[in-house]
């Protein structure tokens, strides 16, 4: 037979463990919200446009291109930042091209194919 204080003890183990595994999944959820940004639309309602074009996000935040109208599409970063660049052309619709910026500034981008016809936006990291 179990005594009083082992009975104690079981639950104080099963109340610290419940209290691990709350905190975890908590943690997990928060992180997953702060990383997960905005979409920005490449090519969209027919248009050779990014939607949006202007885009503030905080620093750590990672904002999805998706591949949408009128392919093939690229995201190049002209003022500087080329280590985020995606030059390579995107053919499919629905693709997605992930960024994460971890610097405050503002990133300027275009598409190269279609930078002529006004395929530009920027993206304010605060
Ligand atoms: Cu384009």
């Amino acid at each position: 037979m179990k005594t009083l204080t082992q009975y104690k003890h079981e639950i104080m183990w099963w109340m610290s463990r419940i209290t691990i595994m709350l905190t975890s999944l908590f943690l997990s959820m928060t992180l997953a919200a702060q990383a997960y940004a905005a979409e920005i639309e490449m090519g969209s309602n027919g248009n050779l446009v990014f939607n949006p074009s202007e885009l503030t996000v905080a620093a750590g935040d990672t904002v999805t291109f998706v591949n949408n109208d009128l392919p093939p599409h690229n995201v190049v970063f002209v003022n500087g930042h080329d280590e985020l660049s995606h030059p390579d052309l995107n053919f499919v619709k629905g693709d997605t091209v992930e960024i994460t910026f971890d610097e405050p500034g503002e990133y300027e981008f275009q598409c190269e194919p279609h930078a002529g016809a006004g395929m530009k936006g920027v993206i304010h990291v605060e």
